[in-house]
């Protein structure tokens, strides 16, 4: 059996760690599959091709911008060989599975992969599954020479001089923010009401981490994780470990800042913390209470002061074009911008992406999502703002803190300013 695994098509390039837990599944259940490997920011079209064109199955990892470009190659592998099977998954797949079934599309996975392309190696034809939540005891380690992490990292040092990879610490996230898919559980997790959450036991993770970290000559740990403080006492747990063992890698986190405490903090940067990235979204409380992410105004603050003080680099992201929001509060999230002094600043556009609860199918189906994300798009208005004013505030922005920008504002720097 023959399965080949296809990441999409986009200009950043992280390490495809889903189909790397997916393709290590397959290798520890299934005798005889041979599984290849493609992303579409490293090998070019007609290498996925020819490299795909002898599948039995061809798997495809589909966020909504890269779902068109799963097409286009699911199309031209089945006019080459018709009798390949071709699947998609990931979150767009997830959020809107019906649409998905598109010709050149046999199958459609809803949430995780791992059980449900087990199922389909064997021959589960539905063409639609809901993938069965897994837990981490039964997962093997994401298989980064499959998945050829040397590339991901390549490119990491080549933009910073760090050799960088992520590792996965939870599935699941328990918030609820509106602007994101993750807090849609019904989309991801078959009709739950509460997001299934499931941590990794630490000693797994560290292992795994220092194993990776030796294997590559890792300079910094990223988390693939959105919010990876989702529970303080698993945070202490893993930087107490972390500590005991000596293992001085840096890392650097996705944080929620209400889930905070001083110690916690104050641990994380003796465990190495390089940095943390807060998902500060607005400096208005009316905004914040609206987004439902849980966090205050009082609860950032005194998250990014204790990181400041405890020595750790942090990075801020911004939201701009919450449904509600008026000039005023985009007003008072500039000034919380420059009351914070962070170290990055990060600006993005509201984008109501498939799955959301900003999602608006009739609206929003048509859009050319391929060229449409949360840095530049031409179709979203909040109740008080136009898109255009919208773009003004985020060029306004970008360019006020234009020496502290994310790598990702900075590369589309050029494109906003337009
Ligand atoms: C880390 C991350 C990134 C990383 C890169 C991730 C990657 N490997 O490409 C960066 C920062 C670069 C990034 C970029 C983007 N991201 Co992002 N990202 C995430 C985040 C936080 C975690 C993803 C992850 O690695 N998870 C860990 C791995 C192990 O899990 P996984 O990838 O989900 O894979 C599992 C399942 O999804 C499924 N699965 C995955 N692929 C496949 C394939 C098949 C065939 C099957 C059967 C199953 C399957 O099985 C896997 C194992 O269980 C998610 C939110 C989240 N909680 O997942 C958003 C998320 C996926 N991103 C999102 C978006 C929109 C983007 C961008 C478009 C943003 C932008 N404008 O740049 C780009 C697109 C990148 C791309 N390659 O398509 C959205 C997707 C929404 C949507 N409707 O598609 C999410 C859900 C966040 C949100 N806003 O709600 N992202």
């Amino acid at each position: 059996m023959k399965v080949a695994l296809v990441h999409g098509k986009y200009f950043n390039s992280w390490e495809a760690l889903g189909l790397g837990y997916i393709g290590a599944y397959l290798q520890a259940r299934v005798r005889d599959v041979e599984i290849g490997f493609y992303q579409g920011c490293f090998d070019d079209d007609e290498t996925i091709i020819t490299g795909c064109q002898d599948s039995d199955i061809a798997a495809f990892s589909c966020t909504t911008p890269t779902f068109p470009y799963a097409v286009k190659i699911a199309r031209a592998l089945k006019q080459l060989n018709p009798g390949i099977h071709t699947v998609v998954g990931n979150y767009h797949p997830s959020a809107v599975p019906q649409d998905c079934l598109v010709n050149g599309i046999d199958q459609v996975v809803v949430g995780e992969g791992e059980a449900a392309m087990l199922d389909i190696v064997n021959g589960r034809r539905e063409r639609i599954i809901q993938g069965r939540t897994m837990e981490f005891t039964e997962l093997p380690w994401p298989n980064r020479e499959l998945i050829r992490n040397e590339r991901n990292i390549q490119v990491a040092y080549d933009d910073n001089k760090k050799r960088i990879t992520s590792f996965q610490s939870h599935r699941a996230c328990p918030f609820m923010c509106k602007y994101c898919l993750d807090g849609h559980f019904k989309v991801l997790y078959g009709n739950a009401r509460k997001a299934p959450m499931r941590y990794r036991p630490v000693g797994d993770l560290l292992d795994e981490m220092q194993e990776v970290a030796r294997r590559y000559r890792l300079d910094l740990m990223k988390f693939s994780d959105p919010t990876w403080n989702t529970d303080v006492d698993w945070v202490i747990e893993f930087c107490r470990e972390k500590i005991r063992r000596e293992f001085t890698v840096p890392f650097y986190p996705n944080m929620h800042a209400t889930i905070c405490t001083e110690e916690m903090i104050n641990l994380m940067a003796e465990a190495n913390c390089y940095e943390i990235a807060v998902g500060i979204e607005s400096g208005s409380p009316k905004v914040l209470k609206q987004i439902a992410k849980g966090t205050t105004v009082r609860s950032i603050r005194r998250c990014v002061a204790w990181a400041k003080k405890a020595g750790i680099l942090v990075r801020g992201y911004f939201i701009i074009g919450m449904p509600d929001e008026t000039e005023d509060d985009l007003r008072l999230t500039e000034s919380f911008a420059d009351e914070l002094e962070m170290d990055e600043y990060g600006f993005s556009l509201l984008c109501p992406y498939p799955g959301t609860q900003m999602y608006d199918a009739d609206k929003y189906r048509s859009v050319d999502w391929e060229h449409a994300d949360e840095y530049s798009n031409d179709f979203w208005n909040s109740n008080h703002l136009a898109n255009q004013q919208l773009k003004e505030w985020q060029r306004y922005l970008t360019e006020k803190f234009k020496n502290k920008l994310t790598w990702h504002n900075r590369v589309l720097n050029n494109a906003i300013v337009k």
